[in-house]
């Protein structure tokens, strides 16, 4: 567009008369000396060189495209501009957050770099918008003021007294929720109504929605789980759990009464598995329904169940379970418990299977297994495996940063699938991944990690 402006100025300046000089013809100089005496000078141009009546029309049209071009540069380069400006601004973000986080105060630290990473995720996703600008004009005009007033947020957090750390907490955590919202509103994760079954499946996953690193704020504590309650006794609706260990020897877990408790690390009640008994789990793949802790129990090996309610554990041998056929990332996950719309599960291997992996609908009033499957897949090929509708998905790495669901296994007509829904990982090491009926959610214990996914699923 600039190159045929330029050249169309240059036609018109010809045009003008900036012929060289040497074409005019000597003849047609000539000097004589006026009455006065001053000096005067006659120059005749040939008519037929100086297109008059063309002239105007190029300038005329000139002038318009100059006056349209001038009205799409000028929107064009405001818009880069308020870009530019907002992108300087993050990274500077980015930069005083390192500063920040450099500090004496390892909370904060701890904060600030999850802030950090969700900051720079949003950068590269205004980056990835202002590539196609032209078209999403009005997205970019919300998401601008977004980030305005996140920004705005952030310089509020940094001149708080640091001592506040409560406001700064809550502060932080409005802020996720405002990140998420956006990544949200970029993507269209809306589903069928919460808890049924009117659907074909898991279509797509979400990017990964980062939380926070766990509630012990160690980072060597890899082996663990977090989520929210598959079937909530009445008032605990809102309830969070987590639980993490530097090994895969599960000992206590914690509970959240909601997730700004579980964001400020303020368990409600931490319940301990090795006091008068020894009812201590092994591995990490446990989930919490009913107010119960479901769970490998370490010995005898079986399937344990600590009820936190009446705060007792009772365990169940699972026919041929063996401990033998690990998942791939971790030792010890030989049972692993999955809840859905329909029930409880739990997943192993056996010999007699060839560590092939195996699942089991539990009976939850008995407390023992009311059905078996047998798939196709070989357990220690597997990275974790959850159900949603009495569908089994199970998953493999792709890489350091992507996930794959390869398989799938539908209970009700024992077909099994090869597919492939690939997901982003937030680090490469993870131990825990669950569904939740409740909110169609996935719940993952990333390398230390409270992560979570939205799920799209297909329409039947
Ligand atoms: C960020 O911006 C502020 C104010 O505009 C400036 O004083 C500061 O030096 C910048 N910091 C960095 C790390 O660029
Ligand atoms: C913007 O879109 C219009 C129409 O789709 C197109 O003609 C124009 O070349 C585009 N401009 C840029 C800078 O991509
Ligand atoms: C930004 O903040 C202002 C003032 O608090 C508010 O009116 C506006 O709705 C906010 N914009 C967005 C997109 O959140
Ligand atoms: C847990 O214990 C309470 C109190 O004894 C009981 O009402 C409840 O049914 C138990 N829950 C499970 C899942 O066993
Ligand atoms: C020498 C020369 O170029 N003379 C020209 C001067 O202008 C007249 C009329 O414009 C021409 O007829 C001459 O040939």
């Amino acid at each position: 567009m600039m190159h045929r402006i330029i050249s169309l100025l240059l036609l018109a300046g010809s045009a003008y008369g900036w012929l060289p000089v040497e074409q005019w013809g000597s003849g047609n100089v000539t000097g004589s000396v006026g009455e006065s005496g001053q000096c005067i000078c006659n120059v005749f141009l040939p008519d037929t060189t100086f297109p008059a009546d063309r002239m105007d029309i190029v300038q005329i049209t000139s002038n318009k495209l100059s006056a349209d071009v001038e009205v799409y540069i000028k929107k064009l380069t405001s818009m880069k501009a308020e870009l530019v400006i907002l992108l300087s601004e993050l990274t500077n973000l980015t930069s005083r957050l390192e500063i920040v986080e450099s500090g004496p105060d390892k909370y904060i630290k701890l904060e600030f770099d999850l802030l950090r990473v969700e900051l720079r995720e949003f950068e590269s996703l205004v980056t990835h918008l202002k590539t196609s600008l032209n078209s999403s004009s009005s997205i970019f005009d919300s998401l601008y003021s977004e980030i305005r007033n996140m920004s705005l947020t952030v310089d509020q957090l940094e001149s708080y007294d640091r001592s506040n750390l409560e406001v700064i907490r809550l502060e932080f955590m409005k802020l996720q929720k405002k990140l998420e919202k956006c990544r949200d509103e970029q993507d269209d994760f809306s589903n069928a109504a919460i808890g049924s079954c009117k659907h074909g499946g898991i279509l797509r996953i979400s990017k990964p929605v980062v939380s926070q690193l766990n509630a012990d704020l160690s980072g060597s504590y890899l082996y663990g789980g977090w989520g929210k309650d598959s079937s909530p006794v009445s008032g605990y609706e809102n309830m969070y759990w987590y639980s993490a260990f530097s090994s895969t020897l599960l000992s206590r877990i914690h509970v959240y009464s909601d997730y700004y408790k579980l964001i400020m690390r303020q368990p409600m009640k931490t319940y301990e598995l090795y006091t008068s008994h020894d009812w201590r789990g092994l591995g990490n793949n446990y989930i919490v329904r009913g107010n119960t802790l479901y769970y490998q129990y370490r010995e005898p090996f079986s399937m344990g169940k600590y009820n936190m309610t009446s705060q007792t554990a009772v365990y169940r041998v699972v026919p041929s379970a063996s401990n033998r056929f690990s998942y791939q990332y971790s030792d010890s996950q030989n049972l692993d418990f999955a809840a859905d719309e329909s029930g409880l599960w739990v997943t192993y291997a056996t010999e007699v299977t060839k560590g092939k992996l195996v699942l089991g609908k539990i009976d939850e009033a008995a407390f023992a297994l009311s059905e078996v499957w047998e798939t196709n897949i070989f357990k220690q090929s597997v990275t974790n495996a959850f159900m949603i509708c009495g569908i089994l998905y199970a998953t493999r790495s792709v890489d350091t940063q992507t996930e794959e669901i390869f398989y799938t296994y539908n209970t009700r007509t024992r077909q099994d699938n090869y597919v492939s829904i690939k997901f982003e990982k937030f680090q490469d090491f993870y131990v825990n991944l669950d569904y939740n009926p409740r909110d169609q959610k996935l719940y993952m214990f990333n390398n230390g990690y409270y992560v979570s996914y939205n799920i799209k699923f297909k329409s039947d």
